[in-house]
């Protein structure tokens, strides 16, 4: 499975959700899908998408929060994950493409791609809902399942590492920013 062809599976369905993705190759193929300005693309901070969604989704228990995120962003905030599973928002899906390994700077491999599971560790970690999935079918079901459930979910989706030849895109990070605050702080009709 090709992380963008998820992505464009997805894409419908995170119109009127709020999405936070890490930086990189994810955010250069959302955007390339289509911005929205429910989507935040954190910079910089690596690891750290899921603690902001947390935030986000504790804050606005009303609003469904998506986070996608990366095999080696997760690893390098694994107590995140604990942090997840210890205030278990209901309405936060964590979504990791694992392509084991560390595509936007030149794809050095991971520990996934020497056998840690990160769908394990996050269901040790208290996570309730955890799956992997790597074909597409697979992936939608899992996503559908995961937002009728209304429980905090860690979807690992197994992807090939390929990304986009370049990850700059023309939206700035603060312009992305102010855009996403302003869409949060306005009443949803
Ligand atoms: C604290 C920190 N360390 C390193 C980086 C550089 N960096 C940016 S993206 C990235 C790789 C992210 O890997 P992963 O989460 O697996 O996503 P992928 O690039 O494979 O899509 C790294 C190391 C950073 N931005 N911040």
């Amino acid at each position: 499975m090709k992380r963008v062809d998820a992505l464009r599976a997805i894409h419908p369905k995170l119109a009127d959700r709020i999405v936070v993705t890490i930086m990189g190759a994810v955010a250069a193929e959302l955007q390339g899908i289509g911005h929205r300005p429910n989507f935040f693309y954190l910079q910089h901070a690596m690891g750290l998408a899921s603690s902001m969604g947390l935030g986000i989704a504790l804050t606005r228990p009303e609003r469904q929060v998506i986070v996608l995120d990366g095999d080696g962003s997760v690893l390098m905030n694994l107590g995140g994950l604990t942090t997840l599973a210890r205030y278990r928002p209901r309405n936060l899906l964590h979504v990791v493409f694992d392509n084991e390994s560390l595509l936007s700077v030149g794809g050095f491999p991971t520990a996934t791609s020497t056998g840690s599971d990160l769908a394990k560790i996050a269901a040790a970690a208290g996570v309730p809902r955890t799956a992997t999935v790597s074909a597409i079918d697979d992936f939608t079901r899992a996503f559908d399942e995961a937002l009728a459930a209304g429980d905090l979910t860690t979807i690992v989706a197994k992807v090939e590492a390929v990304g986009p030849s370049k990850f700059v895109t023309d939206l700035s990070l603060l312009e992305n920013r102010f855009e996403f605050q302003r869409y949060l702080s306005k009443p949803q009709t």
